[in-house]
């Protein structure tokens, strides 16, 4: 892959959008390499993942400006859904996804944190969708995951403005869950995917289907969704061990992922 990197640390896979000299701007080979990155992810070892940019200058600034100009209607579309159905299966992917937000997070660098579970941030961090200010709507997803994370009309605001927002009021508007200073941001985000990691991997995987599928329907379906995801997690070797550490007083849990 020439525009990411993977690596994993212990239970933890780490995915970098790699392409500095353009800010880590999104053209059709930093996707196909985003999605081979995930392709390359041993859900039998790895926990959780974090998803960052190179460098501390930006996360990633955007779909290629560059590459989009020249688009016909009908590449534009299959650009469109080339991001798409990466991001989607990025929401949907078994694990949890940290984005660990590192400066610029513009247009479809939003759109990339906001398909990941948990977004967390570098003090420099810039969000923003300047789309309309380039003649198109938001894509991959933006006009439908903004509005769903943050209220409906600041969501409205950032996107018809286009105004960029910076961390601290991306903090105040519940975009990310927390700011850290740019040496901060990697201990922290591998903190906390530690902690998913050391949890039972069922149940975390099945924590985040319930919420995903529960939000999309009504309450009454979001239940049933939610009692057969708990129902799921039992007789498995990791709710016996849960369960027998509390019983037994035992500190150390041996989670398998069975
Ligand atoms: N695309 C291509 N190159 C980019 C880029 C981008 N989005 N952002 C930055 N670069 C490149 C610059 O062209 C420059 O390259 P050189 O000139 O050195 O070759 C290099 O990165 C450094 O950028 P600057 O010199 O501009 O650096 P500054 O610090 O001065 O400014 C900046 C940083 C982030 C404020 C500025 O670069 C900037 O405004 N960049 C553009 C941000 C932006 O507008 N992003 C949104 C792009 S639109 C859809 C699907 C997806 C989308 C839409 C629809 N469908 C499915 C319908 C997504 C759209 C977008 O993301």
């Amino acid at each position: 892959m020439e525009f990411v990197t993977y690596e994993v640390e212990g239970q933890v896979g780490i995915i970098t959008i790699n392409r500095p000299k353009a800010l880590n701007a999104l053209n059709s080979a930093v996707l196909d390499d985003l999605n081979a990155a995930l392709d390359g992810v041993d859900l039998e070892a790895v926990r959780a993942l974090i998803l960052t940019g190179s460098g501390e200058k930006s996360f990633v600034a955007g779909a290629d400006i560059g590459e989009m100009s020249a688009l016909t209607k009908a590449e534009g579309e299959a650009f469109g859904k080339k991001g798409n159905d990466i991001f989607r299966r990025i929401e949907t992917f078994p694990i949890p996804v940290i984005a660990a937000v590192n400066g610029f997070a513009l247009g479809g660098g939003c759109e990339l944190s906001m398909s990941c579970d948990i977004r967390i941030c570098s003090d420099n961090a810039v969000f923003g969708q300047p789309e309309v200010g380039l003649g198109i709507t938001p894509g991959f997803g933006g006009t439908q995951r903004l509005a769903r994370i943050i209220s409906v009309g600041m969501a409205k605001q950032m996107i018809y403005t286009a105004r960029n927002i910076k961390a601290d009021e991306a903090l105040r508007i519940d975009l990310v869950n927390a700011v850290y200073t740019q040496e901060e941001l990697m201990p922290a985000a591998k903190k906390m995917a530690a902690g998913i990691a050391a949890n039972a991997p069922i149940a975390v995987r099945n924590c985040k289907k319930a919420i995903n599928e529960g939000l999309q329907v009504d309450m009454d379906q979001a239940i049933v969704i939610e009692e057969k995801l708990f129902g799921d997690c039992f007789e498995t070797h990791d709710q016996k061990e849960g369960m027998g550490a509390f019983l037994e007083k035992r500190k150390e849990k041996n989670f398998i992922n069975k």
